[in-house]
């Protein structure tokens, strides 16, 4: 079928399974969304609490007020949905200056041991595309994907209609 960018028809991961995705992911690429916060160093850890709810901590190196660098500590509970992909991710700063906000946290497509695709639509426009997007490339290997994988990623980001407006995320040891 034509790609219709619509995110409503957005497809997620089939019987999402939250136990394996548990652990440390390496965002390896990023779409940023407008008014960028996490730069570059980034790396999630995701836990499955003990009432079985999921939750993660992030690091990750901003740059808040005028110009001042830092590794941001933030942390985020997880609200399941009808589909077990979508989830709502309420966030927070271990700062109380860094960023807090509630945004839709989708897992496009994972293979548990080592990639990962998220997806997040901030505001959806009036023709049901997305106009404040963002998006993660997640690898479990901190080097970046495998070789294999590269392709499959390259079609979702197709899928997603944001071919093209990844970057490449640093690790540098900043975090
Ligand atoms: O960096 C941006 O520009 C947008 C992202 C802001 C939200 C970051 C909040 C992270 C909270 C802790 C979470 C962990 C897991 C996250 C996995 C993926 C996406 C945020």
């Amino acid at each position: 079928w034509a790609q219709d960018c619509q995110v409503s028809s957005v497809q997620v991961m089939q019987n999402f399974d939250k136990t394996r995705y548990t652990g440390v992911w390496y965002a390896v690429a990023k779409k940023d969304p407008e008014g960028l916060f996490l730069i570059d160093n980034i790396v999630a850890e995701f836990t499955i609490a003990e009432d079985g709810s999921m939750t993660a901590t992030a690091k990750g190196r901003v740059i808040i007020l005028n110009n001042w660098e830092m590794c941001a500590d933030m942390l985020a509970t997880f609200e399941v949905t009808p589909d077990p992909a979508k989830f709502r991710m309420k966030y927070w700063g271990a700062a109380s200056y860094l960023q807090t906000g509630n945004d839709d946290h989708w897992v496009i497509d994972t293979d548990y041991d080592n990639y990962a695709i998220h997806y997040s639509c901030r505001l959806v426009d009036s023709d049901g595309t997305c106009l404040d997007a963002y998006s993660f490339i997640f690898s479990r290997h901190p080097t970046g994907l495998r070789p294999e994988d590269q392709r499959n990623v390259v079609q979702k980001k197709t899928d997603l209609c944001l071919l093209g407006k990844y970057r490449r995320v640093s690790h540098t040891g900043f975090c």
